[in-house]
């Protein structure tokens, strides 16, 4: 489908369609027509009469079938502007919405993006209503048939009962990440902004092969795999990646998707470090600020900086941001670096302590031995006639279990 991109700039901002039709593209639209306008929003349709006429004649000729806007509209904007063009006008948020409920697979996804659209649609719900019944235009075709207040209240409904079923869902995910704790094996998960290669990293460690590739949010739902990390197992997760301007909306919808990083030992931050350096920046930003947002506090944090293949210049890019968090550079695609990237995350997970044990023989050795053998990094294993000496690094709860059972119990 061909799509007309548009964007209303004040004085100070920056132009910035690149990333929009790069979301086109991963929605599958085509981008024919892009048109930019410096200029105060103007009440009736956002950007100026004139170049609403302009949008027009391009629409005809090009035979554009719909209007995406980088900048939010009013009910009123779109209602307008629909109506000027015959034809649908979405925005950047509807447009991500779109991405995400054609890509999402898991029940949970599903019901977090029908969230999400059913909450932007409400606080817009009233006067759309009001809007149609002037004369429906594309995009507010049946709501002339309701009344306002009958509308909102389906919304709302619809809303409640989504986030029934959510609460169930999360409460099962809950179940699952107290089963992980009780394992006391150290969570790391992969962050950062969408594309910048978390899923690649993802395969690298963990064998696996899911999917990634240059569209935007190729991965929607989260992933964890017991990784090893220098000998010390932990659960590395991929999830769903950052955008600039990310919905509020979405964030909120997302939480508990997101709130994974607020119970992780260690998040990877995954920034591409072939794009140009102002773009590294804000990225690398919007991450942190997303994060705050999520809630995450105390987590140690290491830098990811990916692609180096594609960037030779990357040492001075790096040091010329001067990150405030320790990092590693890296390449998913070559391995280099993977190795001091290793490193760094068996240093910074923590969780683990080394200990030096004997374990008599007895009834509860053999399960204890499967446990260590299951979480610990196991650095020397001897049998004699008494039973077994071991030296590991242990998870610190398994630690306290082998303390309770073992004969002879040192930490080194
Ligand atoms: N040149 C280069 N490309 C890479 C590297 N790592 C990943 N890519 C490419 O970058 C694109 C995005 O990779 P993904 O692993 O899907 O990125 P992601 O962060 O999981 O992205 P989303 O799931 O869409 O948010 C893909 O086309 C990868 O092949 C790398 O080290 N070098
Ligand atoms: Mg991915």
């Amino acid at each position: 489908m061909k799509v007309a991109l548009v964007q209303r700039l004040d004085d100070w901002a920056e132009y910035n369609l690149d990333e929009l039709e790069e979301l086109c593209r991963s929605a599958g639209y085509t981008p024919v027509y892009k048109l930019v306008q410096r200029r105060p929003p103007h009440s009736k349709y956002m950007i100026g009469p004139g170049k609403v006429e302009e949008l027009r004649r391009a629409v005809k000729s090009l035979k554009i079938e719909k209007i995406v806007t980088e900048n939010e509209l009013k009910p009123v904007q779109e209602y307008n502007l629909a109506k000027a063009l015959s034809i649908p006008v979405i925005t950047r948020t509807q447009l991500i919405l779109e991405t995400f409920a054609r890509r999402a697979a898991s029940t949970e996804a599903k019901l977090q993006i029908k969230l999400a659209e059913l909450q932007y649609e409400l606080s817009r719900a009233k006067e759309k209503v009001r809007l149609a019944k002037k004369g429906e235009q594309p995009g507010f075709h049946g709501l002339g048939a309701y009344e306002a207040d009958v509308y909102y209240n389906e919304v709302f409904r619809r809303i409640s009962t989504i986030k029934q079923k959510l609460k169930q869902i999360r409460m099962r995910k809950n179940l699952v990440r107290q089963r992980r704790l009780e394992g006391g094996l150290p969570t790391v998960a992969l962050t950062g902004y969408t594309n910048a290669g978390k899923t690649t990293l993802f395969n690298r460690f963990s064998g696996e092969e899911h999917p990634a590739g240059p569209q935007l949010f190729t991965t929607l739902s989260t992933t964890a795999r017991i990784v090893k990390f220098r000998g010390r197992k932990a659960y590395l997760s991929d999830t769903v990646g950052f955008i600039k301007n990310l919905p509020h909306l979405l964030v909120e919808s997302f939480h508990s998707t997101l709130s994974e990083f607020i119970y992780a030992d260690l998040l990877l931050l995954v920034v591409d470090i072939s794009e140009e350096k102002s773009v590294v920046e804000s990225k690398l930003n919007t991450c942190l600020n997303v994060l705050d947002e999520v809630g995450v506090k105390n987590v140690p944090i290491l830098v990811v900086f990916n692609k180096i293949d594609a960037a030779s210049d990357y040492q001075e890019k790096i040091e010329s941001i001067n990150p405030e968090f320790r990092y590693v550079a890296v390449s998913a695609w070559t391995g280099q670096g993977l190795d001091t990237l290793e490193e760094s995350v068996a240093d910074m997970m923590g969780g683990y302590i080394r200990v030096r044990a004997q374990l008599e023989n007895g009834q509860t050795t053999p399960s204890l031995l499967n446990e260590i053998k299951q979480f610990c990094n196991i650095l020397k294993i001897e049998y004699n006639s008494s039973g077994y000496e071991i030296e590991c690094e242990t998870p610190l709860q398994l630690a306290e279990k082998i303390k309770r059972l073992a004969a002879e119990f040192h930490v080194v």
